[in-house]
C-alpha cells in the first residue's frame, strides 16, 4: 500500500487523522492555538505531516485534506469554546499549493459559514515560498482574507526567500519566527537577526510569534528583544483536542 493511496483512503474515512493544538502564549495566558495533522494509518503506522504533505501537495489530494483540517477545528474550536466569554483564535496552516487554487478564500469562508465559526477567530498559517508565485494575484487573496475577518500569519520567517520589499506591501498579520532562530539565539549573529524582524515587525506595525521556545532562557531573551507572543515545548507540545482543558488550568 503506498502513502497516496492510504491517504486517499484515510481522507475518505474519516478514521486515522487527527489534530493536536499547540498554544500560543503572551506573558499571562493563552492566546491561540495552531492545529497540526497527525495521521496514524493502520497499515502504514504514524507518518509525519513532513512526510504526506509533500505528497499530498504533489497529487492534489492537499485540497481535500485541507479543507478537512478547517472544517475539524472550526467545529471543535467552536464546541469546546461554547460556552465561553473568551475564545483563543484557532490557526491552521495552509499550503501555498492549497493557496495558490483560484477558490481558495470562498472555500474557507463557505466553511465558516457552515460550521459558524467566527472569522476574526481564524488565523491561517503560509509560509515565504508563496511570494515566489504570482503576487499580484496573492496581494488581491489577502486583501480578501483581510476585509472577511481572517488573519494572516507568516510561517517559518525568515528560512525562505522572501524578498524584504515584498513585505512592506504584504497585507499579513504577524510575523512567526522560525524556530531555527529561537534555538541559536545565543550566537550573537542569530541574536542580531532576530533583534532585527522584530524591530521591522513593529515598524511595518505586524505582530510577531517566536516558535520553538524550549528553555527559560530563551524565553527571557525573546522577551528583552521585545517579543510578546511565543509557542514551543517549554509551554506545552502540540496535544490531542481532548487534553485542551487541562491546559487551560497551566501556570504560564
Ligand atoms: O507538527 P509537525 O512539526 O510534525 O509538522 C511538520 C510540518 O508539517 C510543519 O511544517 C507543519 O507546518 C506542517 N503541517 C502540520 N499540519 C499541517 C496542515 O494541516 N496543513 C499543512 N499544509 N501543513 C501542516
Ligand atoms: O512549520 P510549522 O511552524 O507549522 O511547524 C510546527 C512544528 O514545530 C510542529 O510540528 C511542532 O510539533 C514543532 N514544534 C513546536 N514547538 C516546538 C519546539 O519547541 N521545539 C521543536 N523542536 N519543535 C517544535
Ligand atoms: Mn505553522
Ligand atoms: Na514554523
Amino acid at each position: 500500500l503506498d502513502i497516496l493511496q492510504a491517504l486517499r483512503q484515510a481522507i475518505k474515512n474519516n478514521e486515522s487523522l487527527t489534530l493536536h493544538y499547540q498554544p500560543i502564549v503572551d506573558d499571562k495566558k493563552i492566546v491561540g492555538f495552531e492545529a497540526l495533522l497527525r495521521w496514524n494509518d493502520p497499515t502504514l503506522g504514524f507518518l509525519s505531516p513532513a512526510e504526506f504533505i509533500p505528497i499530498a501537495e504533489e497529487s492534489g489530494l492537499i485540497i481535500p485534506l485541507g479543507e478537512w483540517v478547517v472544517r475539524t477545528a472550526c467545529t471543535a474550536f467552536n464546541e469546546l469554546y461554547k460556552n465561553s466569554e473568551y475564545m483563543p483564535y484557532l490557526s491552521v496552516n495552509v499550503s501555498t499549493k492549497q493557496f495558490e487554487q483560484d477558490h481558495c478564500v470562498s472555500k474557507l469562508k463557505k466553511i465558516l459559514e457552515e460550521t459558524n465559526f467566527n472569522p476574526e477567530n481564524l488565523k491561517i498559517e503560509l509560509t515565504e515560498s508563496i511570494m515566489m508565485k504570482d503576487v499580484e494575484k496573492i496581494i488581491e487573496k489577502l486583501n480578501q482574507l483581510r476585509a472577511s475577518g481572517i488573519g494572516v500569519f507568516l510561517d517559518d520567517f525568515g528560512t525562505g526567500y522572501s524578498s524584504l520589499s515584498y513585505l512592506g506591501v504584504l497585507p499579513i498579520n504577524t510575523l512567526k519566527i522560525d524556530q531555527s532562530f529561537v534555538q541559536n539565539i545565543n550566537d550573537s549573529a542569530q541574536e542580531a537577526i532576530v533583534r532585527t524582524i522584530i524591530l521591522m515587525a513593529e515598524s511595518l506595525e505586524k505582530g510577531i510569534i517566536a516558535e520553538g521556545v524550549e528553555e527559560v532562557g530563551q524565553l527571557e531573551y525573546l522577551k528583552n528583544l521585545g517579543c510578546q507572543h511565543f509557542q514551543g515545548y517549554l509551554y506545552s507540545k502540540p496535544v490531542p483536542f481532548e487534553e485542551i482543558p487541562n491546559l487551560l488550568n497551566k501556570e504560564i
